[in-house]
């Protein structure tokens, strides 16, 4: 076996942080991890459940370039609720993001966000894709 060459990105996927800030901290200072061209990709979900929306929001942002995280659909609901277009959830914890300070820039970035991405040989997508898309049906 051939050992990978020094410039390979590593690429490690995260599933929904569901606004576990604190846990996604402790990941992200694992050794493996923490090396700066690997990659992070986050599988959508970042907020909601948890007890730190707004910490994980702003952490996974701050990763600039090395994340790339797609929308999963508690991501979507809180871009609707921001929009006015859903209200907010019982069980919801993204009061604390509609209170930030950086909101505007929060919600700005999350809603850049794709829903899938596809890249070297891989795809990430939030849930699934319809058994009858092709992929290129999916990513359009
Ligand atoms: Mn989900």
């Amino acid at each position: 076996m051939t050992p990978p060459a020094e410039s390979s990105r590593e690429v490690w996927v995260i599933g929904d942080v569901q606004g576990c800030a604190g846990a996604l901290r402790a990941l992200l200072d694992h050794p493996e991890l923490s090396h700066p061209d690997t990659e992070l990709w986050f599988a959508g979900d970042l907020v909601n459940r948890g007890p730190d929306s707004l910490g994980a929001l702003r952490l996974i942002r701050s990763l600039g370039p090395r994340a790339r995280a797609i929308l999963g659909n508690h991501d979507l609901h809180l871009l609707a609720v921001v929009a006015g277009v859903r209200p907010p959830g019982k069980s919801d914890t993204i009061q604390d993001i509609l209170n930030a300070p950086d909101a505007s820039e929060l919600i700005d970035w999350l809603r850049h966000r794709p829903l899938l991405v596809r890249d070297r040989g891989h795809v990430m997508v939030h849930a699934g894709i319809l058994p009858a898309w092709t992929l290129d049906q999916a990513q359009a």
